[in-house]
């Protein structure tokens, strides 16, 4: 077995592969960026190592210093997490080198899978297809609209060296063949460095089902179960769930013996995924995820089986302690992921900073999975994921019930989340009876009127909020209003976290996080982050809605706009500038 895993990662997937060592008897290591000193995967590990730096190429994508750390600490193993080095060959095989196991995947089967041509392939080659196209490469528009012609309309023009829907164009008929190629491949050249496109049917409402494998390397692979990820935006999953709902067992039991003949087609051994699309009770396949996901435990919950701690003893040699027969899945998993970002508008902005306080709910069949916890910054460095609520319940509606009353109960204070639209998602009756499919949140669920303005407990705001706290009067609860400064405001609010959503107002209308500004004409920028251009100049006249600057953010730009027109008066910040949330950067007379 192995004694000593490092894991070459950070935040609430670091926590779980940690938890999971502890509980095999396995000492743990942890590595972390200059920001990162004091994080909860430091404070858990048994041994932490500095890789200085700040931003996630400086650190935990440094491959020099992760080797050294390996080698002064003496782990016999990496787990990589997901992200970083879980997809990267070269990092696998220069660990193995130094005879250090690779807690994941053999390489080889990485690079089958690493594009969507050699996946394809080998999906096709084991008896697996993928949505019906071409397997050539497009030449000019008249092919795709032969396609069209042949099998109906839309079709989808994807880049074949894509990924994340970059470089992905619907073409809905023919006159708009030659400039959806176009901008499929000029996106694809300018994203991948290579144009190479094919088309094949365009799915219009297809639900994302994902199959969990696990293999190990006496020549076991089983599929564990599927999860619905449907619930998702800009290829970003929010919720996920297990089992798929309305997915009939005999498609189940399909999927899952299509999912193993990927995997053993490409010689794969630890855990992985196989996602399909799935439309009309037919699924094609799409790609291969060759690292444990982040929304494993829905499957762990269903199942009883501990991932992680199978990916360790698979890695180390042993065969997988189950098999197909063993697997029971009971009740239903709903995951929810937990970001520091504002859904208001449904814009979800990101919104980095320091988690005042952070209490999750706890109770029957919920879990939290986090990476934080109160008094921990998130950065504008790292992703924003703070953590996953993960609720069993025996049926599908009480895993809902459970969730949404998990996410009322969550206190996260000083940053905004993602929770109300997550309860927005949960709480629609699209939802409940698995309307859904990977184009709703995007297309039908509205999200406005959903809020989580951050609580900022900084400063100098003295703007008067008004707050409902509980008070016992001779026995008796009452609720009283208050009206106290903005900076006291978060000590005075007694429960509900960010979860508060429409229903529960944290803030008045238009107050948007701006500490000193309201309609004063300071422009305040609503997150931590990077100045890169500043757009207008003293004495500029401008109007309402007016882009005074572009603030980035947890690798997002964000343009910073004016509330009111006017004459730019003073402005506060060049490029390059580092700023809080709630400083002023430019003031407007
Ligand atoms: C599709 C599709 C419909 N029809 N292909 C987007 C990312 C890429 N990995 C595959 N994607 C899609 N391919 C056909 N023929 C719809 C999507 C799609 C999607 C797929 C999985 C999860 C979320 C998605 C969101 C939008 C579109």
């Amino acid at each position: 077995m192995l004694k000593k895993v490092l894991i070459a990662n950070r935040g609430e997937i670091a926590v779980r592969v940690i938890r999971a060592c502890q509980e095999m008897g396995i000492a743990t290591v942890a590595v972390y960026s200059d920001l990162d000193r004091d994080a909860l995967h430091v404070r858990l590990a048994d041994e932490a190592y500095a890789l200085g730096g700040t931003t996630a190429a400086e650190s935990y994508l440094n491959t020099e210093i992760i080797l050294d750390v390996i080698e002064r600490s003496g782990a016999d193993a990496v787990h990589p997490g997901y992200g970083f080095f879980s997809e990267n060959t070269d990092f696998a095989r220069a660990i193995t080198e130094r005879g250090v196991t690779f807690i994941g995947p053999p390489p080889g089967a990485i690079e089958v899978m690493g594009d969507k041509v050699s996946s394809r392939i080998a999906a096709q080659a084991a008896g697996v297809n993928g949505v019906p196209g071409t397997t050539q490469f497009l030449n000019d528009a008249t092919e795709v609209v032969a396609f069209g012609e042949e099998f109906g309309w839309p079709v989808a023009i994807k880049a074949a060296y894509g990924g994340g829907g970059r470089g992905m164009r619907v073409v809905r008929e023919e006159s708009e063949a030659a400039e959806a190629l176009d901008s499929a491949q000029s996106e694809a050249l300018k994203g991948f460095g290579r144009d190479e496109c094919y088309v094949e049917r365009y799915l219009t409402w297809p639900r994302h089902i994902e199959m969990q494998i696990i293999a190990d390397t006496h020549g076991n692979c089983v599929w564990v179960a599927e999860r619905d990820c449907s619930a998702q935006r800009r290829h970003q999953k929010l919720i996920e769930e297990s089992p798929a709902p309305s997915f009939p067992a005999e498609i189940r039991q399909a999927m899952g013996d299509a999912a193993v003949k990927v995997a053993k087609a490409c010689g794969y051994v630890n855990a992985g995924t196989v996602e399909f699309l799935y439309q009309d009770g037919e699924f094609f396949f799409l790609e291969m995820n060759t690292r444990l996901q982040v929304e494993h435990p829905v499957t762990e919950m269903v199942s009883g089986i501990d991932l992680v701690a199978e990916q360790i003893r698979v890695a180390a040699g042993e065969p997988l302690s189950f098999t197909q027969d063993d697997i029971q899945l009971s009740g239903h998993a709903i995951e929810v992921r937990i970001n520091a970002e504002n859904p208001a508008e449904g814009k979800f902005l990101p919104s980095p900073g320091d988690i005042t306080t952070l209490v999750p709910p706890a109770g029957f069949g919920t879990r939290w999975d986090g990476g934080y916890e109160s008094g921990d910054t998130v950065s504008q460095y790292y992703d924003n994921l703070v953590g996953k609520l993960i609720c069993w319940g025996a049926d599908r509606p009480t895993a809902i019930s459970r969730t949404l009353r998990a996410l009322r109960e969550f206190r996260i204070e000083g940053i905004a989340t993602t929770i109300p639209a997550d309860i927005a998602i949960l709480e629609h009756s699209d939802f409940a009876e698995s309307k859904h499919s990977t184009k709703w949140v995007e297309d039908v669920l509205d999200l406005t009127g959903v809020s989580s303005t951050p609580i900022v407990a900084d400063g100098d705001a003295e703007a008067k909020v008004q707050r409902d706290v509980d008070v016992e009067v001779n026995g008796k609860r009452f609720s009283v209003k208050v009206f106290v400064p903005e900076s006291q405001a978060g000590a005075v609010v007694a429960s509900g976290g960010s979860a508060g959503g429409a229903a529960r107002p944290r803030r008045s209308a238009g107050a948007g996080g701006a500490g000193a500004g309201g309609g004063s004409g300071a422009v305040t920028v609503p997150m931590q982050g990077t100045i890169v251009k500043v757009l207008v100049e003293v004495g500029q006249e401008i109007e309402a809605g007016a882009t005074v600057c572009v603030l980035e953010a947890m690798k997002m730009e964000n343009n910073i706009a004016a509330e009111k027109a006017g004459t730019v008066k003073e402005i506060k910040v060049a490029p390059g500038d580092s700023v809080g949330s709630g400083d002023v950067v430019v003031v407007i007379e």
